[in-house]
């Protein structure tokens, strides 16, 4: 079979799973959100990371009824740590170009919601810098919109594409994300630690709240505290983790 034939077949059987990645808050150490992230494991053989899978997804409109399924497991899993008594924290979805479609995202979120009995201010989506960059008017109303519904909305990989300023400012944004390119080499390389810093600088101007990704050891850390920077996500506290050790590691830590 091809990946494509596979691909195909991995929602009904059941193959995709969703790791959750913990977002701390530098000032509490407190774990205050998850982004998902979407696994795929087909019942033959080795799995297949995202990065792989994704723009396969995209080009054949698949990524549809999989962000769907994304949507609503995340959702579902959020309203359970609730469930079992666990202080409420809000969860990240990626979502794609392809899926970026008012009407069917607005449709998809709301039975997400309504299926799982989710408060919608736990749901924040993720889009990339180039998506909302490619299309700002029409992306600044699709953003008002899904904000209205009161949802959060989130800049994914900021710095890696060309952001317009003075759309950037009209973006209903909750937060920003420092990609992790950025952040990999933050202590050593003045031109990364600029970056970072600009943007920090920039998201708090704006009134965005700005997160890290991909903080893997102390000295990222220490840089960010020093910068201001507000949450920070990264093997450094944790990989994504499969929902039930999700679960283990919040009831440990509360
Ligand atoms: O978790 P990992 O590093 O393997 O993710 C690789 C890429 O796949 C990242 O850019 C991430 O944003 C993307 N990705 C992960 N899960 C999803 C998902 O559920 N939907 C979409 N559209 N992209 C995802
Ligand atoms: O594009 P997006 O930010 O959604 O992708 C997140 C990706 O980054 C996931 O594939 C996730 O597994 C990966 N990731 C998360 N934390 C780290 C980290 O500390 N180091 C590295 N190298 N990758 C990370
Ligand atoms: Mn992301
Ligand atoms: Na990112």
């Amino acid at each position: 079979l091809s990946l494509e034939a596979k691909l195909r077949q991995a929602l009904t059987n059941e193959e995709f799973a969703l790791h959750y990645q913990p977002k701390i808050d530098l000032a509490s150490g407190m774990v205050v959100g998850v982004e998902a992230l979407l696994r795929w494991q087909p019942a033959d053989g080795d799995a297949i990371s995202p990065a792989s899978f994704i723009p396969l997804a995209e080009e054949t409109g698949l990524i549809v009824p999989i962000g769907e399924w994304v949507l609503d497991t995340a959702c579902a899993h959020n309203k359970l740590l609730q469930q079992s008594g666990l202080p409420p924290i809000g969860v990240a979805v990626n979502i794609s170009a392809r899926q970026f479609d008012p009407h069917a995202l607005r449709k998809s979120i709301s039975q997400a919601l309504d299926a799982s009995g989710l408060d919608a201010k736990y749901l924040e989506l993720e889009l990339t810098e180039s998506l909302v960059m490619e299309n700002p008017d029409e992306v600044t109303r699709i953003l008002h919109e899904l904000r209205e519904m009161g949802l959060r909305l989130a800049i994914d990989d900021f710095g890696t594409g060309y952001s317009n300023l003075s759309q950037l400012q009209r973006f209903p944004v909750d937060r920003l994300k420092i990609d992790q390119s950025f952040v990999r080499d933050i202590g050593a390389d003045p031109n990364d630690a600029i970056i970072a810093r600009a943007v920090i600088s920039l998201g708090h101007s704006l009134g965005m709240s700005v997160i890290a990704e991909g903080v893997s050891n102390e000295e990222q850390l220490a840089f960010l505290r020093a910068n201001g920077c507000d949450e920070m996500q990264g093997f450094l506290y944790s990989r994504p983790l499969p929902f039930e050790d999700l679960m283990g590691l919040l009831t440990e830590n509360r």
